[in-house]
């Protein structure tokens, strides 16, 4: 399943940076966008996480999120997202850049995380930017106690600039990466795809790991088609064994 190459790689390696998209969350039990649930199939998720798709519609964006959020509150992170939080300790120098929007990196022990997408738990004002926290699911979109704006999730909507620092940050650890990896990433989402072509382009090695090819598998060193909760505690447990 894993090239002694890449193990021999890594142990070699300082800084180790991954980039996680919607897969790594499929064996918790959050499906991607494309939800086999017929309620929200018939929607396209562009739309939907677009303000177009808000303001055109604000309280069936509002339960799409509640939808998710429902999800996200009864689901439990995997053995992939652990293994990332114990390559964390292994490595100082590793950082995870994640898509997701679920917080289960940092439920399962992550802390040295950057947000690309923003995150589906807090929300925000869409008029004065005034951020709000709900501990329940309100079921009619709420507004705003200041200005009376109505308030949204705090993620990144498609045609949204995506965090400044984050992207700045992220795209800094990609020049400097000796190995990048990017697990359960379709990379068809920009501008983080950028990242693992930073990272090749500053000569990181560069590996996918994906059940299926993702839309940059050609540019990658090393290919792992398995799914990310077998293969990531995998590697963890081979470089245990050699770090002994
Ligand atoms: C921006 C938050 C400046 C919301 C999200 C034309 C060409 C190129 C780019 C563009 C274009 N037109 C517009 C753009 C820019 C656009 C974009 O990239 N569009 C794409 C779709 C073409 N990007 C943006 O708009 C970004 N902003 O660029 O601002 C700008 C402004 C105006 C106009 C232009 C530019 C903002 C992007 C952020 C959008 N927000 N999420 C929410 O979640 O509701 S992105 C959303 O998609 C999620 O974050 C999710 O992560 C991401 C999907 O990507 P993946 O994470 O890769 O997930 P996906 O489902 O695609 O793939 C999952 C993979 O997992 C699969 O490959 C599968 O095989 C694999 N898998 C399955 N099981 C497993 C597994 N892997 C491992 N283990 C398993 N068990
Ligand atoms: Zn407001």
């Amino acid at each position: 399943m894993i090239d002694d190459k890449l193990i021999e790689i890594l142990l070699k390696s300082k800084n180790v940076t991954v980039l996680t998209g919607a897969g790594v969350s499929q064996e918790s039990g959050v499906s991607t966008f494309r939800d086999p649930d017929g309620l929200w199939s018939k929607f396209n998720p562009q739309e939907l996480a677009s303000m177009d798709g808000f303001l055109s519609n604000p309280q069936l964006v509002w339960d799409w999120y509640n939808y998710r959020r429902k999800i996200i509150y009864q689901v439990n992170p995997n053995p992939g997202h652990y293994a990332l939080a114990e390559l964390e300790n292994i490595y100082p120098n590793f950082y995870l850049i994640t898509q997701n929007v679920d917080r289960l990196h940092q439920r399962a022990g992550s802390s040295r995380v950057i947000e690309l997408h923003g995150n589906i738990i807090d929300n925000y004002c869409k008029d004065c930017t005034k951020e709000f926290h709900f501990d329940e699911i309100i079921e009619n979109i709420p507004k705003c106690d200041v200005c009376g704006g109505l308030i949204r999730p705090a993620v990144v909507w498609f045609g949204e600039m995506l965090p400044k620092e984050a992207l700045k940050q992220a795209e800094i650890l990609a020049m400097k990466s000796d190995i990048f990896i990017s697990v359960g990433s379709s990379l068809e989402v920009y501008p983080a795809a950028n990242l693992p072509l930073i990272a090749k382009n500053y000569g990181a090695v560069t590996v996918d790991i994906n059940p299926n090819k993702s839309a940059l598998s050609y540019y990658m060193d090393f290919i792992l088609q398995y799914p990310s909760g077998i293969v990531l505690p995998k590697i963890v447990e081979l470089l245990k064994e050699k770090l002994k």
